[in-house]
């Protein structure tokens, strides 16, 4: 009976409400989103020290695409410069009501499980997590995984020492792989509208012109009867 009872209360101090905030070693997660494999602190192999602090903010959302033809979603920076051996604490801002993830590829494994970073918000709000970089130079892909919201313009890159050159589709720096392409499926009808439109294209003017002083006549009189005043 005694271990009974010392298990429910027990129970009461280890069982949170569902919506509370979940603080594993490396994952964050509330009701708003959530933080995987920050590190603030442990320093890659390849580093003595960190070499600078860099307090870095990330908006995400549909606005800050319009710059870009053809983009659903963007980022508001698309490129970020930083030391070899740089402490980057991100505050990532969602100004959209839907979800957008901020992830970081390509980091040592034996720091960052799957080599990532990975902060995400559920709709519109604000996240803060910091990381360390080693000291290589490297060019690290940042983007929103969710689906086709990278395609869509969600991507960038973070550079250290310079980088090892430009990531393919980053929007306003470099080439898309698959660019966009809108070509016109040329059938006879594609072509028989085309000689239309240009015939009619031809066509109007010359009708006016042809018909200049008749035209004239009736444009004098519809401006006379719009200017005279109509009778009750
Ligand atoms: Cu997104």
């Amino acid at each position: 009976m005694k271990l009974i009872i010392l298990l429910l209360l027990s129970s009461l101090f280890i069982v949170r409400p569902a919506h509370a905030a979940m603080d594993h070693s490396r994952m964050m997660m509330n009701e708003k989103g959530m933080v995987m494999n920050a590190n603030p602190d442990k320093l890659p192999q390849d580093c003595t020290k960190i070499s600078e602090n860099v307090d870095i903010t990330i908006h995400a959302g549909h606005k800050h695409a319009l710059k870009f033809t053809g983009k659903m979603f963007a980022f508001d920076q698309q490129e970020w410069n930083v030391k070899p051996c740089a402490k980057i604490n991100i505050t990532f801002i969602n100004d959209d009501q839907i979800r957008h993830q901020i992830m970081v590829h390509g980091l040592p494994g034996y720091l960052y499980p799957d080599g990532m970073v990975h902060l995400e918000l559920y709709g519109e709000g604000q996240l803060q997590a910091s990381f360390i970089v080693p000291s290589q130079k490297k060019t690290y892909l940042v983007h929103c995984e969710l689906a086709q919201h990278a395609e869509k313009g969600m991507k960038a890159q973070l550079k250290v020492d310079g980088g090892n050159g430009d990531l393919p589709s980053i929007p306003g720096i470099s080439a898309a792989v698959n660019a966009d392409s809108y070509t016109v499926d040329w059938t006879l009808n594609t072509w028989a509208a085309l000689v239309f439109c240009v015939l009619l294209g031809f066509a109007i003017p010359m009708v006016i012109i042809i018909n200049a002083a008749s035209v004239k006549r009736v444009v004098i009189k519809m401006w006379l009867a719009l200017r005279t005043p109509r009778k009750e």
